[in-house]
């Protein structure tokens, strides 16, 4: 007889990220119940040996570890309303998008419920699920994510952020951040060096090396932002604000869009004014912390 020893799982949501979940859990051969809304979107993974939950009820009941990942916290919230009773007792993992007052108020609100709750945050597209390229990040009590680790990590590299349950969701956001910010950087150099005739593959390596060079300086700035001390090591704020007026003026003589530049550029202004020019860039980050009325 076939028996599988790994822990059964419960998939709630079976959109296009749910049904990477599913898939990867009965890939590593965990028994795998499942549940979406839409119930024909189950059916290849019933094929492939998942069991079907009649309701969402049915599901939350089916085994120790629930995943849910739906559109979005609303519908998590709805849902799991119309099934309270069913909480009791479960491990509840919510790997839907959303805030960290919506991933608090949830572990709050499923707490009073009998359920354990990890919240989570996914930091890859679905067709990655299942391999170590998947990041994902969850937060919550770490004796809930020791007891499923293993279990987690049919879907990826899975890091337990700590017990706030609103660190995954921060770091979602956090992440979103730099992904922006680099790549509209990239856009702006991509334009630049445009107007000269020179195609964003040519260009591409050289914001590649920057762009590398640059993460290189995190851990040493991040050791001033964390004590609070800005000694110009390599470079003053007030000559950064130098080469941003360069930038700007560039952009400008070449009918390159200048807001981007211009916003750092009155952040570093501003922070100038207020007595830190003679200070290493991460003094800005008074900009982020206290942020203007
Ligand atoms: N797809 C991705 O690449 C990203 C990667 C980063 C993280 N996200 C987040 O994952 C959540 C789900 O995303 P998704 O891509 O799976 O989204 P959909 O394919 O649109 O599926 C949505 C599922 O949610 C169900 N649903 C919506 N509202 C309700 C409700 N009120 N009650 C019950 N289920 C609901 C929906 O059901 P149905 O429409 O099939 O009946 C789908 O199962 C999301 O937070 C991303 O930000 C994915």
């Amino acid at each position: 007889m076939n028996r599988t020893t790994e822990t059964p799982v419960t998939v709630v949501g079976l959109g296009l990220m749910g049904r990477a979940l599913a898939g990867a859990f009965l890939k590593a051969g965990h028994p795998t119940t499942v549940w979406n809304r839409t119930p024909s979107k189950a059916g290849p993974l019933v094929a492939e040996g998942a069991r079907p939950a009649a309701t969402a009820g049915d599901a939350l009941r089916a085994g120790p570890l629930t995943i849910i990942c739906l559109t979005d916290y609303p519908a998590v919230r709805e849902l799991l309303g119309a099934h309270e009773n069913a909480l009791d007792g479960t491990t509840l993992i919510n790997l839907t998008s959303g805030d960290s007052a919506q991933a608090r108020d949830t572990a709050c609100w499923a707490g009073q419920r009998g359920a354990r709750y990890l919240d989570g945050a996914i930091m890859a597209v679905p067709p990655a699920i299942g391999t170590a390229e998947a990041e994902i990040l969850l937060s919550g009590p770490r004796p809930d994510f020791e007891a499923h680790r293993p279990a987690l990590g049919a879907l990826g590299t899975v890091t337990h952020l700590g017990a706030d349950h609103g660190l995954a969701s921060l770091y979602d956001v956090a992440g979103l951040a730099m992904m922006w910010s680099v790549l509209n950087g990239w856009l702006q150099g991509t334009a630049l060096v445009g107007t000269a005739g020179v195609d964003a593959a040519t260009y591409a390596p050289f914001a590649r090396r920057i762009a590398a060079l640059v993460a290189e300086w995190l851990p040493g700035y991040a050791e001033q932002i964390d004590s609070g001390s800005f000694p110009a090591e390599v470079s003053a704020l007030e000559t950064d604000a130098r080469a941003m007026s360069h930038l700007i003026e560039e952009s400008e003589a070449v009918g390159v869009d200048a807001g981007l530049p211009r916003l750092f550029k009155a952040m570093a202004d501003r922070a100038i004014a207020a007595g830190h020019g003679g200070e290493q860039y991460p003094v800005l980050i008074e900009e982020f912390t206290t942020p203007r009325a």
